[in-house]
């Protein structure tokens, strides 16, 4: 059979991965010397996440990781991509490292690479020591500082079989859904502590990078953004002026800093016309937070139409509700992967000649397995091979994308929505954490056999 996407050939060398992260899949949160993190208490409050669910136990990922090894060899993955727990590492945040914590990633880590299977971790996605949560979190100068504290920990201990390192995921969606529209930990609503936490996560980003130059490890260190491509409702000048500074909102406020050492003037005017004077940056942060990284990894679900119009906060732009003209998944999301190729394309003017990497595109459908076991999930085998024919398309029109990691490798805790979303190429049975390769794991197996 052959799909759109199955007869593709990428460059030797592409990695075929896909990913998870910590608090979403691993579970065991008070094992082994493991600390509460922000996401541990936020998912405890009443009211948080639907149906009152947490990441207690989840994918069982802590104890199943061997099995989940084993079910990536399966699918022929050449690179996985996972986050580092950091309150297993620093169970307060700070001091001096829980062995226990390192030893888990340790055992993972020569593991995928018996396999084959090219280790690329995350060090902070979202999962913060409570401690640091409570000293202030990511409104707190201090707490860049310790990231890079416990990166150096993770360099020193790892760093010898790691050569690709992701620093912090995604700081729009942790400072927005988490400071801005109290969705996600600590679940605060305020803009200008929103733009505050940017801030502090991309100095985090900037003082990783520093402390792996520091170790003098050898190997590559980027950030990861969620990149929204951003398109005008209309042709109107007033439509069109409203995509550009949503554009800025989400992408350049994080893409300038990190590749040129300079936020935007137009979308630090915005801010500060709604916030006030942000003194939070100062002297000397933006050419840290642009200190020389290796790589970008861009997370990429869906484009944003924007018309213009004050959103709630008083941002002057308003998102267009999903087009019925347009396929969505089971979540609503619309499936445009063309967009994927445009922005892959349009990011070497910040990345030049540095090579980027896919480090999430995924999709909700709710397939449940049939009674022989099959899950036939063909929304996401459709939206797969898609999304890999749009890569395929970037890379011949020249762009540097060097590989690609599907989200996710496992259904997994989806922060706020639970359970209730499932992102998996694998389907977990969350009461006896039985697996199953649905239809797109094994669509995505035969696409990579195929290389
Ligand atoms: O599950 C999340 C992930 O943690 C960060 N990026 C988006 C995914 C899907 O919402």
């Amino acid at each position: 059979m052959t799909a759109a996407g199955d007869s593709l050939r990428f460059p030797a060398g592409f990695l075929f991965g896909a990913g998870t992260s910590a608090y979403q899949v691993e579970g065991a949160v008070d094992e082994d010397g493991r600390g509460p993190s922000s996401w541990d208490r936020f998912s405890h409050e009443p009211g948080r996440v639907a149906n009152g669910e947490t990441g207690d136990v989840t994918s069982d990922h802590y104890h199943r990781w061997r099995e989940d090894v084993d079910l990536m060899a399966e699918i022929g993955l050449t690179a996985y991509r996972f986050s580092i727990a950091w309150p297993r590492v620093q169970p307060d945040g700070s001091g001096p490292a829980n062995p226990a914590g390192l030893d888990h990633y340790d055992r993972l880590v020569d593991a995928l690479l018996a396999r084959g299977i090219a280790p690329c971790p995350t060090l902070y996605h979202w999962d913060l020591p409570l401690a640091l949560e409570d000293a202030g979190g990511w409104l707190s100068r201090d707490t860049p500082e310790r990231l890079a504290d416990y990166a150096r920990r993770c360099f020193d201990r790892l760093g010898d079989r790691v050569h690709t390192w992701f620093t912090v995921n995604e700081p729009w969606v942790a400072a927005t859904l988490g400071y801005r529209l109290g969705l996600h930990a600590p679940g605060h609503r305020d803009l200008r502590e929103a733009v505050v936490a940017s801030h502090h996560l991309l100095l985090g980003h900037g003082a990783a990078v520093e402390a792996f130059r520091a170790s003098g490890r050898e190997g590559r260190i980027g950030i990861v953004l969620s990149l929204a491509p951003t398109e005008p409702a209309s042709e109107d000048e007033t439509d069109r002026e409203a995509a550009r500074g949503s554009d800025g909102y989400t992408n350049r406020w994080f893409l300038d800093p990190v590749f040129h050492g300079r936020y935007p003037d137009d979308t630090r005017a915005v801010f500060e016309g709604l916030v006030g004077p942000l003194a939070e940056i100062r002297d000397g942060d933006e050419a840290r937070i642009g200190t020389p990284s290796d790589l970008l990894g861009v997370n990429y679900y869906t484009r944003r139409v924007i018309r213009a119009g004050t959103a709630d906060g008083g941002l002057p732009w308003t998102v267009e509700p999903a087009s019925p003209s347009v396929q969505h998944t089971d979540t609503g999301w619309e499936i445009t992967p063309w967009k994927l190729t445009e922005l892959l394309e349009g990011l070497e003017r910040w990345t030049g000649d540095r090579p980027i990497l896919v480090t999430e595109n995924g999709c909700v459908f709710l397939d449940q397995p049939d009674p022989t076991g099959r899950v036939a999930d063909t929304g996401r085998v459709d939206y797969l091979r898609a999304h890999l024919a749009a890569v395929h398309a970037a890379i011949g029109a020249g762009a540097n994308v060097a590989g690609y990691f599907h989200w996710s490798l496992l259904d997994n805790f989806e922060w706020a929505e639970g359970f209730r979303s499932r992102f998996g190429l694998i389907h977990v049975d969350y009461p006896s954490g039985r697996r199953l390769l649905k239809d797109s794991a094994k669509a995505y197996a035969r696409i990579i056999a195929a290389q």
